[in-house]
């Protein structure tokens, strides 16, 4: 008998993957979460029926999230990360031998519990000791912090759930506040494609930019994301990705990566027609 894991990305469009097993299924207070073993994507889990993180597509959001900023700011020492708890986005953080401090905020301890059993692939470097794991909702710890950090990447759920408060407008004036002068914010920015996202897309895009003196978005495919097209937004307070891209600086780190690259870094930033004409609006 054949095993499908099947998720809804609009009212009319399903997206199924065969799965081998579904070896895990546990309510936590803030989620429902399950993993499954699957012959194409690997090992995946999904929080409230939907993909999060799966062993084959992961380089490229985690790439993304994490070597663009890096690239336009390469002196960043202290970072922030907001969610992620499979640990995939401090892992390629841990790579820059000069970042000092990572402080990672994630509501849910039994993702990352979860997540260092049965996905190593992305929580290996979770024990590194510049990294400090606090298990509370990132819209609560950034309050109050004034200049603390040069860098605060939102690795979030949807704005559904407990991912809710991290596309507000109070969470947004908060990280301002926390980042130093050179600080940049990148944050989980939806998909353009379908309306139920592209909606939330919109109006993640229209608070940012009444904040932060720069902000732009970025694309990046994502197969088991609904539709593939998925964004970051790239906010901050005075570097331009683009104008102040480091490309030789971050070229002489000597990192290896599968998707990122400095061609890509300038190209991920030009955006399809349909794709600037809903940001503008
Ligand atoms: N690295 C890609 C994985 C994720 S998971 C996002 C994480 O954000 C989850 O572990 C969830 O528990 C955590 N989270 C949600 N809300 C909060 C909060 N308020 N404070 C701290 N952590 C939170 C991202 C997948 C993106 C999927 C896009 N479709």
């Amino acid at each position: 008998m054949e095993l499908w894991y099947t998720e809804k990305h609009t009212n009319t469009v399903n997206f199924s993957i065969q799965v081998k097993r579904h070896f895990y299924s546990e309510s936590s207070p803030f989620q429902q979460i399950d993993f499954f073993e699957s012959k194409e994507f690997g090992t995946f889990f999904t929080l409230d029926g939907l993909m999060m993180v799966n062993e084959k597509d992961e380089f490229v959001y985690h790439d993304m999230i994490t070597h663009v900023p890096m690239a336009t700011h390469p002196d960043i020492k202290r970072v922030l990360v907001i969610g992620g708890g499979d640990g995939g986005t401090v892992r390629e953080l841990t790579r820059y031998k000069h970042i000092e401090k990572i402080d990672m905020v994630e509501i849910d301890e039994m993702v990352v519990r979860a997540c260092q059993k049965y996905l190593p692939i992305t929580a290996n470097q979770l024990t590194d000791p510049r990294v400090t794991l606090y298990f509370e909702d990132g819209l609560k710890f950034i309050q109050g912090k004034v200049a603390e950090y040069d860098l605060i990447l939102v690795d979030s759920t949807d704005p559904i759930g407990p991912g809710e408060g991290l596309f507000s407008m109070a969470f947004y004036t908060d990280c301002f506040k926390a980042l130093t002068e050179t600080g940049i914010l990148i944050n989980q920015h939806e998909s353009p494609y379908y309306p139920n996202y592209a909606r939330e897309m919109k109006r993640s895009h229209d608070k940012i930019k009444k904040i932060f003196p720069i902000s732009k978005v970025y694309q990046f495919h994502m197969p088991t994301y609904p539709s593939g097209h998925w964004l970051f937004g790239f906010a901050s307070k005075s570097l331009d990705p683009i104008k102040d891209f480091k490309k030789e600086k971050w070229e002489a780190f000597g990192l290896e990566t599968k998707y990122y690259n400095t061609d890509l870094h300038t190209g991920c930033f030009a955006l399809p027609t349909f794709v600037k004409k809903l940001l503008e609006e």
